[in-house]
């Protein structure tokens, strides 16, 4: 037996592959692997999961973005490459992990801003589906290149996509590998807006500051109600919209909002440009 304390073995520093840091009431996460051009391990799907989850207080609105000259390369591929001849069960666990951590993200506590920029690509594109504002940088290009690598997405993808772009355009996009610039994928809806390079994450950060100023009830029924109004049938959606609406415009805050417009002491709506 050696004499004296074991050494610990010598840890490296190992960057995280997702950073979080509260400016005021923005919460900002970066997606942290330029070198891996954002590639997607379950470590980083777990912080996301981790940050949407349980946000610190006082955030009021999110804005994801990428390091370096992308937003995500999707997948990390050495995530699936090793897996055996009977992992079928693992990767269902695996898909689910990812659907775990991004309905966090499109139903959790924040509206959530995305910033788009050179590849966003399967997975990447399917952790942009799952924001609720995307703004793409001039020279942003999504690919679901899942078809070349023999697989299928898994991260909520197949419903998410086709609800912003339609079936036909994403199974195009699967089939062929096809993909689409900036302008191309605004004009189909995968963002709704399209930024010079390089500025994104001012435009978003400006977008997350109006968010930020609303009322939180309205931010929680466009985030809560609105989809699942938008998805279910009309009687339904009738219903549970004038269930929000009367929860909404009896909140304190709705109320003194109105009674500042009507004493000419709010902004009023103005025309774009
Ligand atoms: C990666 C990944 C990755 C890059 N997993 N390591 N996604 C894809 O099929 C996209 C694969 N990536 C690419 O097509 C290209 O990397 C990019 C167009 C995104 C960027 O090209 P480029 O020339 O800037 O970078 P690069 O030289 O290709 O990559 C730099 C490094 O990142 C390199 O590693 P290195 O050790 O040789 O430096 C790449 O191997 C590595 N890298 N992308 C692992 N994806 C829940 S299911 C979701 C299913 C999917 O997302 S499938 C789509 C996967």
């Amino acid at each position: 037996m050696s004499e004296g304390r074991p050494v610990p073995l010598q840890q490296p520093a190992v960057k995280p592959p997702v950073s979080v840091r509260l400016e005021g009431d923005i919460l900002f996460v970066t997606l942290s692997r330029p070198e891996k051009r954002n590639a997607l391990n379950a470590e980083a799907i777990g912080a996301l999961e981790r940050t949407f989850a349980a946000p610190p207080a006082g955030a009021r609105v999110a804005v994801i973005s990428g390091e370096g000259d992308h937003f995500s390369a999707g997948l990390d591929l050495s995530d699936l490459s090793e897996g055996g001849d009977n992992d079928v069960m693992a990767g269902i666990a695996h898909s689910m992990m990812w659907h775990h951590a991004f309905q966090y993200i499109e139903r959790g506590q924040l509206p959530v801003v995305s910033v788009l920029k050179g590849a966003v690509v399967g997975g990447g594109l399917e952790l942009a589906a799952a924001t609720h504002v995307r703004v793409a940088e001039e020279n942003a290009f999504y690919a679901l290149p899942e078809g070349q690598r023999g697989i299928f997405v898994g991260g909520g993808g197949s419903v998410r996509i086709p609800r912003l772009i339609g079936a036909a355009r994403m199974a195009d996009m699967m089939l062929t590998g096809r993909t689409y610039d900036a302008a191309g994928g605004m004009a189909a809806g995968l963002s709704q807006y399209v930024v010079p390079a390089g500025s994104g994450l001012a435009k978003a950060t400006e977008l997350a500051r109006a968010i930020a100023g609303n009322a939180p009830m309205t931010n929680f029924a466009v985030v809560q109600a609105l989809p699942r109004i938008a998805e279910t049938d009309a009687p339904a959606g009738f219903l549970m919209e004038a269930l929000m609406s009367a929860i909404a415009q009896n909140d304190a805050e709705a109320k003194a909002r109105m009674r500042a417009f009507l004493d000419k002491k709010a902004a009023k709506v103005r025309a774009p440009g």
